[in-house]
């Protein structure tokens, strides 16, 4: 189902990687509700293994390994989780789960989960669940992982990066499965992003999400509504599964988009006016069925659809351009990344901490989030999703939707502006020299408060003030040297 069911005119997502439910519930009364915000995705809320071998401690990829679906986490208990979700619901923020079925842990012998429950994984018995050996796909590529992503039945029935593989044709893993799910919906989710959808077979997917309750009026959904649904699908078109094959169950990341938006803002080989049939003419996916990144939590850190090109926090100038151009763009459903700090150690181009899990205590309890005065977090903690040129911009896309792009303007190069409707108007800069010119506008005459460079705080505005004149064109100045090249101005921040 490819509806994220938003609140009034909510646009976009939230991934807040890692974050511990207490702050989850925090924020969005305290910032993602106010500045409009559609939802948030969790890391995954169910018990994973607790990884520790060598140097390797608590890493953020343990939660990629189920050992039950407890509620029972770093990030949080199950009562802290429920009061989180109702919490959202009721400031108008929507929460969708990561939810890590298509295995269980890899092997790690016996041992115990982030909830206290059992396992053994070399017998196959995870008794919280329970599941046991019958549960799981046994016997495909000599019961080793995947080795050839151009073979379909191998992609699906045999190990991703020595994960127990569980059998989802099975009626009791789909009953386990659903019966998860319909927990978390009973608490007021909204959604699931399905974790390594690639490596299950559609149908079985879709045999799943049947057994699922429609969401619940009580949570502030209209009757009868299903969960939103994004598959995790990386199809950058050169293997046998096609992200297409997924639509009848929801919709699915476009990965294609982040190595391209890299490429071009990085202009390697690229240039922004190419920008202008960004979506389908690229051939990507639908907009219905595309949801939309900068970059993930994988890709950041060189994991899934890694690669040289892909925009991150460390490079920030072009970061906020690349998100506001997203942003600004109409197509798909926009997801922000929101981050955490590590030291990364690039040894040969790969980073040998790309491990690191989020900041923490010396009993590896996740740090609390803290908020500086200028909104901004502290304590290893990245919070992309505060700075304002990303807020703003995810409140100029709430503004504008519903309109079309006009009038396009480009300098044949790196310079390129359009408008919203008579709504939302952006520019931006990428080039080697100062862009100034007279564009042609759909916005009505007057001054607007640039929602890149401020804000409107007690009636003023903070930041530049940008006119349109009577002849309905806009002078934009700006230098390609400006913290951040580029301007973007709304009805919403008409003075
Ligand atoms: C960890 C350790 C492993 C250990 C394992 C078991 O790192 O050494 O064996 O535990 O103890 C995350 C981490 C993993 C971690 C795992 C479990 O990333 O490192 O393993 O948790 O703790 C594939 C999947 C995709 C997946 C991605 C990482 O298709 O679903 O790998 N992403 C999700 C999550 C991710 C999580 C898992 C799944 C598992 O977002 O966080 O893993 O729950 C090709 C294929 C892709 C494939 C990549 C990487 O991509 O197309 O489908 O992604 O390979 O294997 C170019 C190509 C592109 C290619 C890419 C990479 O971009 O064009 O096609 O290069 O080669």
């Amino acid at each position: 189902q490819n509806d994220p069911h938003f609140v009034a005119n909510r646009t976009t997502i939230v991934h807040l990687f890692e974050w511990g439910w207490n702050d989850i519930a925090k924020e969005c009364e305290q910032f993602l509700g106010p500045f409009g915000y559609g939802g948030v995705q969790v890391s995954p809320p169910n018990e994973n293994v607790i990884a520790a071998s060598g140097e390797i401690q608590r890493p953020w990829w343990e939660r990629y390994q189920p050992v039950s679906y407890k509620l029972e986490t770093r990030s949080g208990t199950e009562k802290q989780f429920k009061a989180m979700v109702k919490k959202c619901n009721s400031v108008g923020v929507r929460i969708y789960i990561d939810a890590v079925i298509n295995h269980m842990t890899g092997d790690w012998g016996v041992g115990y989960g982030t909830g206290g429950s059992y396992f053994d994984a070399s017998s196959l018995n995870y008794s919280a669940v329970p599941y046991s050996k019958e549960d799981f796909n046994t016997g495909y590529c000599n019961n080793g992982n995947i080795q050839n992503y151009q073979d379909t039945d191998q992609v699906r029935n045999c190990k991703l990066q020595g994960l127990h593989d569980l059998n989802q044709g099975k009626k009791h893993v789909r009953e386990r499965i659903s019966a998860y799910f319909n927990k978390l919906v009973s608490y007021g989710v909204a959604g699931f992003r399905i974790d390594a959808s690639k490596h299950m077979w559609p149908g079985d997917i879709k045999a799943i999400l049947d057994q699922v309750n429609s969401l619940s009026t009580a949570h502030g959904f209209p009757s009868g509504a299903r969960p939103f649904v994004f598959q995790e699908v990386i199809d950058l078109g050169n293997e046998g599964i096609k992200a297409q094959d997924y639509f009848g169950n929801g919709r699915v990341t476009e990965f294609k988009i982040c190595a391209n938006i890299g490429n071009i803002f990085r202009k390697w080989n690229q240039q922004l006016r190419w920008l202008k049939n960004w979506g389908e003419g690229w051939s990507f996916l639908p907009s219905v069925n595309a949801l939309v990144f900068v970059d993930n939590h994988d890709n950041q850190r060189g994991h899934g659809a890694g690669g040289e090109s892909i925009l991150t926090f460390r490079v920030a100038r072009l970061y906020k351009m690349a998100q506001a151009f997203t942003l600004a763009w109409p197509y798909g459903v926009t997801r922000v990344m929101s981050s955490y700090n590590w030291e990364q150690k690039l040894v040969e181009g790969k980073d040998k901490n790309d491990w690191i899990g989020p900041p923490h205590d010396d009993k590896f309890k996740i740090l609390p989030v803290t908020i500086k005065s200028d909104m901004t977090c502290e304590n290893g903690w990245i919070c992309e999703h505060r700075w304002r040129q990303i807020f703003n911009m995810v409140g100029f896309r709430n503004h504008v939707q519903g309109t079309i792009v006009e009038g396009w303007w480009d300098n044949q190069k790196d310079q390129i502006a359009f408008s919203r409707g008579n709504r939302g108007f952006i520019a931006i800069n990428n080039d080697d020299h100062m862009l100034d010119a007279s564009i042609p506008t759909t916005l009505p005459p007057g001054d607007y408060c640039d929602l890149i460079s401020g804000r409107i705080v007690g009636g003023k505005c903070t930041g530049k003030i940008i006119t349109v004149g009577s002849d309905n064109k806009v002078n934009i100045k700006i230098s390609n040297t400006d913290e951040d090249p580029m301007v973007a101005i709304t009805t919403e921040m008409k003075l």
